[in-house]
């Protein structure tokens, strides 16, 4: 097995997280984005969306897309459980996760593609798309801040995939400058305790 991974992008830290919580170790290869190794037809051929991070199985088999990834290294390696067990505990888990990716995580890229520096001259811009979603996020914050109220983490008691999707939206975030208001006291706790775990800056 092989995780071709870009230290930088917030998608591959969701897999080293995993991995790290897991206490897993992996063979990787860096990708260098800005030198757009990616946009190589080496890379191409392992993820024809030039998109990292990538796991390739021992077969050949190329898994790309995060949560695929971190779904099959779940499988093989089930302790601690980061997606649940038992079927309500998954549903609510997947529920969490999605809603986290949907909601958190892709507003913050949207705004990322759209105002970085990063993508200026890789994508055209649209900085009302970017304002715009901004402004959603806002709105979507306080929500999640009423829902910290009530658990320790995202989708329950124990620490799961969804905190991992939605902490590092929150450390990409930080580039974009969207950050927790202070006055969101509960997602504020949820996001320091997070970020004080061992494995945060896998
Ligand atoms: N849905 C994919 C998204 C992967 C993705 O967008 N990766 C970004 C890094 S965070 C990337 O490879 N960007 C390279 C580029 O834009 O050139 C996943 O969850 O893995």
């Amino acid at each position: 097995m092989i995780l071709y991974d870009l230290p930088a992008g917030m998608h591959p830290r969701r897999v080293r997280i995993f991995m790290a919580e897991k206490g897993l170790t992996i063979p990787t290869q860096v990708v260098d984005a800005a030198k757009r190794e990616n946009q190589e037809p080496e890379f191409l051929r392992l993820n024809p969306l030039g998109r990292l991070p990538v796991l390739q199985l021992d077969d050949g088999t190329a898994l790309s897309e995060s949560l695929a990834i971190c779904r099959y290294l779940e499988m093989l390696h089930p302790q601690p459980p980061l997606f649940g067990e038992g079927a309500q505990q998954a549903a609510v888990i997947d529920m969490w996760t999605r809603r986290m990716e949907q909601q958190v995580s892709n507003a913050i890229v949207d705004i990322f593609m759209h105002a970085s520096d990063f993508y200026r001259n890789r994508i055209t811009q649209v900085p009302a798309f970017a304002e715009w979603s901004r402004e959603k996020i806002m709105k979507t914050l306080t929500w999640l801040d009423s829902e910290m109220a009530h658990r320790p983490f995202i989708a329950g008691h124990d620490y799961t995939m969804a905190d991992i999707v939605a902490q590092c939206a929150f450390v990409l975030g930080k580039a974009v400058a969207i950050r927790i208001p202070a006055d969101h006291v509960h997602l504020t706790r949820w996001f320091a305790e997070v970020s004080a775990r061992p494995t945060a800056r896998a």
